[in-house]
């Protein structure tokens, strides 16, 4: 009898033991750190999101959303007749272990805030990457709003000109 309720019992743990690791496989891959936004200013109704990201296999980034934005985009950064501007691409190359940072030259892009990013917030994000084989892995990390004054990271955004004169239809 009692014997019967150990190995039953041990036969529990092992089974969550188990789930606990497949979990932990799942979110590890993309591996995204350092993800944040910058505060909204009065009216602003998108927002660039920066963010590093690894994948141990060759990968593409092949989309982005949040529940806080109608849609996100990735974008790029080009030199076009002098100007700095930005370009929607429909996916990002990975390479493997090696960090990719989405930062001065690319960034996440949430089009049509529901509300504005307030300094402290935490917005969620879903990144997912497809491999070779075209598996896909999706993670979701959270970023955080930093305040919208604070003078280090203003040449990351000669671009909003760009951005508001561009084709994001916002
Ligand atoms: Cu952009």
């Amino acid at each position: 009898m009692n014997r019967g309720i150990i190995s039953s019992s041990g036969r529990i743990l092992a089974i969550m033991a188990l789930a606990l690791c497949a979990t932990r496989v799942m979110a590890g891959e993309p591996t995204v750190t350092g993800a944040w936004a910058k505060a909204t200013a009065p009216g602003q109704d998108s927002a660039s999101v920066y963010l590093h990201i690894n994948v141990r296999k060759d990968a593409r980034l092949v989309a982005v959303g949040s529940p806080v934005a109608d849609r996100a985009e990735i974008h790029v950064m080009k030199h076009e007749n002098g100007m700095m501007m930005m370009r929607q691409v429909e996916d990002l190359a990975l390479p493997a272990n090696k960090e990719v940072v989405l930062g001065s030259g690319s960034h996440l892009m949430l089009i049509g805030l529901k509300k504005p990013l307030k300094p402290g917030d935490r917005i969620p994000l879903v990144l997912t990457v497809e491999y070779a084989d075209k598996h896909r892995e999706s993670t979701t990390v959270s970023a955080e709003v930093r305040p919208l004054v604070s003078g280090h990271d203003e040449h990351d955004m000669p671009d909003m000109g760009g951005h508001d004169m561009g084709s994001h239809g916002d």
